[in-house]
């Protein structure tokens, strides 16, 4: 779904329904805690950011199972957290477009759910995810993610990373499985991390969760959820991975944030970070048939109060919108498509052989080196323009 830019958000940047934006509850309803210092903001009940994400213009939420209950609530109190939960969505009209399993905060998943040393905690995070693919279904998501945070090491000996690719196949192929036989319209999506938690996590890039995805037994049920600060981490262009994960018809859903490069994982508001890559990403995103949520995993700053929590989160969707409709003008000015024309962009969707040509065609004709050698793309005009409409300074301007 293309959304133009007459959702009613046109120039008023006021988030609708329709421009599918969903946030995780453990984004607004994170209590700034990190490695240097406790809590800066209280717990948020969950019904409560839903109702507010409403009133922002959200149209979905997406939670780990304990965002919403505790990991160790008995029945009776994971029922009543969830009718609560429940009732905010019935009353606000918020969809759960996703939902994902907390397989790293308990000290039992310290190495790991999915590939821990321990079989017993393996067993123990495969109920676990089965369970919560019950609750998903119930809820009507359509993605289940899997963010492997603590599937990795410190150290080189710890973990033979063949044998832990192993059980995490084992893994997604035994609850792949239970989603076909329970008849769950339900997909996975694999969202990679180089680092962090973990020394060296699993599945660290988009490349290595594709490679991957290719040997289950169900891979057409199993795609991605990239995050843009993730790759970033890794030093990787997240524009072009994301490309590739269309390219492979495996881009499932999507983490939006904002990252400065390689170093901790900043979860920024979305279009904080690398702004220009931002801009590259929401261009592909509505230009190349993604009709996914534009789902949002950040962290307001703990440096933030419940109304800086808030916008950051208005920010997020702000930012998105403002770069559609920069991206949108941007593909609609005739000395941009000049200039794509110029690049010879237009050729590369031209098969290299014509129909029926071979390689020894190829080989016979004569190549005229120094004229091709000579040229310019003029990818710099093309790049100032590109450049001109992010910063809003429109064709007259120019
Ligand atoms: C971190 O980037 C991870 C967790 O927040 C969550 O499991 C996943 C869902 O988007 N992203
Ligand atoms: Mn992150
Ligand atoms: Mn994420």
């Amino acid at each position: 779904m293309t959304t133009t830019a007459t959702t009613g958000s046109a120039g008023t940047y006021q988030p609708v329904p329709e421009d599918k934006f969903s946030f995780g509850l453990w984004t607004v309803g994170w209590q700034a805690v990190d490695v240097f210092g406790p809590a800066t903001r209280p717990p948020m009940d969950p019904a409560y950011a839903v109702h507010k994400l409403a009133e922002l213009g959200a149209w979905g939420v997406t939670f780990h199972d304990n965002d919403v209950f505790e990991f160790d609530a008995d029945d009776q109190a994971r029922d009543q957290a969830l009718a609560s939960f429940r009732k905010a969505l019935d009353e606000t009209g918020v969809v759960v477009p996703m939902v994902t399993t907390n397989l790293f905060g308990h000290p039992v998943f310290k190495d790991g759910g999915f590939t821990s040393n321990d079989r017993g905690v393996r067993r123990f995070a495969l109920a676990k995810v089965a369970r919560n693919l019950d609750l998903a279904a119930e809820l009507g998501a359509k993605t289940f993610v899997m963010w492997g945070g603590r599937e990795g090491a410190e150290s080189a000996f710890a973990k033979d990373v063949g044998l832990a690719l192993d059980r995490y196949r084992e893994a997604v192929n035994r609850l792949a499985d239970y989603v076909l036989e329970q008849g769950y319209d339900l997909r996975f999506a694999i969202e990679p991390k180089p680092n962090e938690p973990r020394g060296d996590i699993l599945l660290p890039t988009i490349g290595h969760a594709l490679a991957f995805i290719e040997t289950l037994d169900h891979p057409e049920m199993v795609g991605l959820n990239p995050e843009v600060g993730h790759e970033e981490m890794a030093g990787l262009n997240f524009a072009a991975g994301i490309a590739q994960a269309l390219w492979h018809g495996k881009l499932f859903h999507i983490d939006l944030n904002g990252q400065h490069g390689p170093r901790f994982d900043q979860d920024l508001r979305f279009g904080a970070g690398n702004l220009r890559g931002a801009f590259a990403l929401v261009d592909l995103l509505e230009t190349h048939g993604y009709d996914g949520p534009r789902h949002f995993d950040f962290k307001p700053p703990r440096t933030e109060d419940e109304a800086g929590v808030w916008a950051s989160a208005a920010g997020c969707m702000r930012n998105y919108l403002v770069l559609r409709e920069r991206a949108a003008a941007f593909r609609a000015d005739p000395e941009v498509q000049a200039a794509l024309e110029e690049s010879g962009l237009g050729t590369l969707a031209e098969p290299t052989l014509a129909p029926g040509e071979t390689l020894a065609d190829v080989r016979a004709e004569s190549h005229d080196i120094d004229t091709m050698a000579a040229r310019g793309f003029g990818f710099e005009r093309l790049d100032q323009l590109a450049m001109d409409h992010l910063l809003g300074i429109g064709r007259q301007s120019r």
